[in-house]
């Protein structure tokens, strides 16, 4: 998949989550630079994993973005554990997610574009200043628990390039937006109901954060 990889220009990158979406979905973030010897970070535990390279090629007659994934294993004992239910809170590296909804989470619907609304506070307690990142100022990570169907929107700055509406990109079917620091407006459109475990990554200061979410979806 990296030798394929080496051709394109634009970001790429790599997921890997666990088989049963548990524990954390580690971004690999690489330019095609340090395609051929990508960082990993890896923070997961033995077992089966799904390795997906979301691919944006910048080559004339290509598709504008495919996926492309594979399946490795992690040797060692094989936990397997069940997603948490939804929690609006979530506390990464001292960065503060909260998402506005219910306790039992946001009402999302199959198949219809739908937004929610988080706010995010840094570890000094103060509103987070977003700053583009691959394009984006956060990006939303969707995978479904069992068949690990997967899906992808981008949080855009006002006239972000590359960002938003982009002809045959799935992810930019439903951009969402930040106004304001610390305000997230994320888009979701999920195609089938199910237990959805979504990722929002951004990066501040060179770290990248990442908050994990379970939505279950009608
Ligand atoms: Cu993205």
């Amino acid at each position: 998949m990296t030798r394929l990889a080496a051709r394109w220009s634009r970001a790429l990158k790599l997921l890997w989550t666990p088989w049963r979406i548990i524990g954390l979905a580690v971004i690999v973030a690489a330019s095609s630079a340090h395609v051929g010897s990508p960082d990993v970070y890896y923070e997961g535990a033995a077992g089966p994993y799904h390795v997906l390279v979301d691919a944006y090629p910048d080559v004339a007659g290509e598709p504008p973005n495919f996926q492309l994934t594979r399946t490795v294993g992690v040797a060692g004992a094989y936990r397997p554990a069940k997603l948490p239910p939804f929690h609006a809170d979530e506390v990464i590296d001292g960065y503060h997610f909260h998402m506005h909804a219910p306790a039992s989470g946001p009402a999302i619907h199959a198949i219809q574009a739908q937004f929610v609304h988080l706010d995010v506070t840094g570890p000094d307690g103060r509103p987070v200043h977003f700053t583009p990142w691959f394009g984006a100022l956060a990006h939303a990570i969707f995978f479904r628990e069992g068949s690990l169907d997967y899906f992808h929107t981008h949080v855009c700055a006002p006239d972000a390039p590359n960002c938003g509406s982009l002809p045959g990109v799935a992810a930019s079917r439903v951009s969402g937006r930040a106004t304001a620091p610390g305000k997230i407006t994320l888009g979701v459109l999920l195609p089938v109901a199910g237990t959805w475990r979504l990722f929002v990554q951004l990066k501040q200061h060179g770290r990248i954060i990442t908050a994990p979410f379970t939505l279950h979806v009608h």
